[in-house]
């Protein structure tokens, strides 16, 4: 029998990305499937926390059980930044490409072998009156400027050390293979099976 389970994201891409991996044993509603259209408030401090949050969000307003995942980039040279803000690192209502025109101008003289970041994925699911978390990271560093066109966000830039390749330079497929959601969706859906 085919299950069943809310995804809590406004963001299609990442909703394109684990419903690909979902197989026919799970069907993945989005939000607006559920007539939610709201702006989940993103307040806490840590990956943890958000994804608590949305996760919360939907199942105390809209009665599913539903997974929501919270995703940084995590940039040595500065320390870890974007991480948490990675959403919201160039400023309010601004665009992915707004954040990675910032990143490459923080990291401007950067050499190479300093620009070393990793993207981290923290899944909460809520399921039966539990919560449980999983998560998923993949090492890389950041490119100096943009390669390819497919993924999202960052995908651009960020130059996974597996592949050598840019996560937008990759197919979907293959970027689920090694990325921090496809592992942190692998663990979520070997524990909903
Ligand atoms: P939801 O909260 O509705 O799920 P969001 O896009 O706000 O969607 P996050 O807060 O988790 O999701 O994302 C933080 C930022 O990181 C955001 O700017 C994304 O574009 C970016 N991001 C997330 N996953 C990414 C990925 O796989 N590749 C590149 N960038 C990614």
């Amino acid at each position: 029998m085919t299950k069943e389970i809310v995804f809590a994201t406004n963001n299609p891409h990442k909703l394109s990305e684990v419903r690909a991996m979902a197989g026919d044993r799970l069907r993945i509603l989005s939000l607006s499937e559920i007539g939610c259209h709201d702006d989940i408030p993103e307040t806490a401090d840590t990956l943890e926390g958000n994804a608590l949050i949305k996760a919360r969000w939907v199942k105390e307003k809209y009665g599913y059980d539903c997974f929501a995942d919270d995703t940084g980039l995590m940039v040595d040279a500065l320390d870890g930044a974007p991480g948490v803000y990675s959403a919201r690192y160039a400023g309010p209502g601004c665009t992915p490409d707004d954040n990675i025109d910032r990143l490459l101008r923080e990291l401007d003289g950067v050499e190479p072998e300093r620009r070393t970041a990793r993207f981290r994925t923290v899944v909460a699911l809520i399921l039966d009156g539990r919560e449980q978390l999983f998560e998923g990271s993949v090492e890389g560093s950041i490119d100096t400027c943009r390669h390819g066109r497919s993924g999202f966000g960052y995908d651009p830039v960020f130059v996974a050390a597996e592949s050598g390749m840019s996560f937008a330079e990759m197919t979907s497929e293959a970027k689920n293979a090694i990325s921090h959601r496809g592992r942190a969706v692998k663990a979520l859906f070997s524990y909903l099976h």
